[in-house]
């Protein structure tokens, strides 16, 4: 919420609190205040410039020749085989938790739905990156068909890969799931996605590491606390090996 200094001598002015001082800015406790509302104004408004910048978008000349597969690149289980051998047509992506609408989507809606290409550079932990072009929905325009509670503060990407016996897992705050260029990628380099590379849905949130980027995605989940999902840090590897839950780049 933006409070512009007009609203909160407003505010203060209805609610009694001015009593009879009319000379608000002479009067120093109240100038005070007012500076420090100021400071933090600024200080949110950048912060969220911050998050809502533009990662770098390239030119198909700078393409990877190479994109490697990293983690699970394969979630076998017998559902996920009997999806890939159906070409994923009974396969529904869910969306539910706090949401007004919870929705089971094909992927042949999510494939007709306005699509956003973005060559982009994805840069993994462990000390390799890769430029590739990635196709896919925005996810801003799945949650705004599901409608989100106004208590949602999280969405959680539910994968069909085990690690160790332990489901992938990862979330975003809602800065991130409405980010622009923050997509369910369908597509890959001009191709339908790889089971490699997370068919039939990966996530793709370009202002963050590798490990953010959840393949195999089956389910997305809107939620008000993180602490219940997985083991509680927010996705596997925060679970597991305790990395950054907020793997800003
Ligand atoms: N479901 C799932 N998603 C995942 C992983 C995984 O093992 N399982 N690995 C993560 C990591 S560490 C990276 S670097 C990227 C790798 O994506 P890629 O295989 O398309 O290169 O996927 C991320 N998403
Ligand atoms: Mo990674």
């Amino acid at each position: 919420m933006i409070v512009t200094r007009r609203k909160l001598i407003g505010g203060l002015a209805a609610g009694g609190l001015l009593g009879g001082c009319d000379r608000l800015g002479e009067s120093p406790p109240f100038r005070k205040i007012l500076f420090s509302a100021e400071q933090a104004h600024r200080f949110l408004q950048r912060a969220l410039t911050d998050r809502m910048a533009l990662a770098r978008e390239y030119r198909s000349d700078q393409m990877s020749p190479v994109f490697r597969t990293n983690g699970t690149n394969n979630p076998g289980t017998p559902d996920y085989q009997a999806h890939v051998d159906t070409g994923f047509t009974n396969w529904r992506l869910q969306v539910d938790g706090l949401v007004a609408r919870p929705l089971a989507l094909p992927l042949a809606e999510l494939r007709s739905m306005p699509t956003r290409v973005q060559i982009t550079r994805h840069d993994c932990v462990e000390g390799w990156s890769a430029i590739g072009k990635w196709h896919g929905v925005p996810l801003k325009l799945l949650l705004d068909l599901a409608g989100l509670r106004p208590s949602a503060r999280y969405i959680v990407f539910h994968c069909a890969d085990r690690i160790g016996g332990a489901p992938y897992y990862e979330s975003l705050d809602l800065v991130d799931a409405f980010h622009p260029q923050t997509i369910l990628a369908w597509g890959m380099n001009d191709r339908l996605l790889s089971v490699g590379h997370g068919a039939p849905v990966r996530l793709r949130v370009e202002r963050q590491l590798g490990y953010k980027h959840a393949k195999y995605v089956m389910r997305l989940e809107a939620v008000d606390d993180l602490r219940r999902a997985g083991r509680g840090k927010g996705g596997f590897w925060e679970d597991v090996a305790d990395y950054e839950w907020y793997a800003g780049i």
